[in-house]
């Protein structure tokens, strides 16, 4: 008898190449437009490192109608047990769900349909072993966790509705999970008490972004633009492979915003 996969045991992933309109991405603050090469770059690293640490990436075209579509993580969410479709929070970004569709109605068994009304982001969406934490956010709202909890219930796995700190993002734009029971945090956010059942690892005051990392498999993915996080993980006995983010980050992205990733049973 084979044990079940942990929950950052992966070897399937969906990724979409950027588009040349990924120059126009939503973002908070302006802090210039990202190059489409520089992005394409960075995109191409993480594919890279995702093949390097066992997982099949399966790669989607690129989108021009839709800047932000590279970020595949927000339109959906996958488990092993199947995929839910969801309703992103930003106007621009809801037909992105339409063009990930048929590939996840193509590779899963089951697809659910986030229920109307309401709107949800992946980004706001944190798989641990003992729940699955959905962050209100201005992209998440109480409709839309709700009927993301009614979903998550018909695969069997249990829904948790918690608050993403005010003017962040996502919910884990601020944190990731680093192994069972250790949470990558930034102070905020653990200081809310939402990770009070974890080990916490606190981000370095002014490395923010680097909370956004991706634990795959044996390694964790962080930004190489935070070498204190980078310092703090491999003292701390974690397999760090350090990935670009300038470029995206202009963009209010990181690490899990760019794969839908699952443990494929054969
Ligand atoms: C947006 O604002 O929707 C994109 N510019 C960034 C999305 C990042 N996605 C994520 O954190 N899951």
């Amino acid at each position: 008898m084979t044990s079940k996969p942990a929950v950052y045991e992966f070897n399937a992933a969906i990724v979409r190449e950027p588009a040349r309109s990924v120059v126009n991405g939503l973002r908070a603050d302006d802090r210039g437009n990202p190059t489409y090469e520089g992005v394409k770059a960075e995109h191409a690293a993480y594919v890279a490192a995702m093949r390097a640490a066992d997982v099949k990436v399966t790669v989607l075209p690129a989108l021009e109608s839709f800047p932000d579509s590279i970020f595949v993580e927000d339109p959906a969410l996958v488990f092993p047990e199947g995929a839910i479709l969801l309703r992103p929070g930003a106007e621009t970004r809801v037909k992105e769900t339409t063009e990930i569709a048929p590939t996840l109605k193509a590779m899963f068994g089951t697809v659910f349909d986030l229920p109307s009304p309401g709107f949800a982001d992946g980004g706001d969406v944190l798989t641990t072993p003992k729940s699955v934490m959905i962050g209100l956010s201005a992209r998440t709202d109480r409709a839309g966790a709700e009927g993301l909890v009614a979903s998550l219930d018909r695969l069997g796995r249990k829904g948790e509705i918690v608050q993403t700190p005010e003017g962040v993002l996502h919910f884990k734009t601020d944190c990731s999970l680093l192994d069972d029971v250790t949470m990558l945090t930034t102070e905020r956010l653990g200081r809310s008490g939402v990770f009070d059942g974890f080990r916490r690892v606190t981000i370095p005051a002014g490395e923010e972004p680097a909370a956004n990392a991706l634990r795959v498999n044996g390694v964790v993915m962080v930004g190489s633009d935070y070498p204190r996080t980078i310092e703090m993980l491999d003292r701390l006995g974690y397999k760090v492979v350090p990935l670009k983010t300038t470029e995206i980050g202009k963009i209010d992205a990181g690490l899990s915003c760019m794969s839908l990733r699952w443990h494929r049973g054969d």
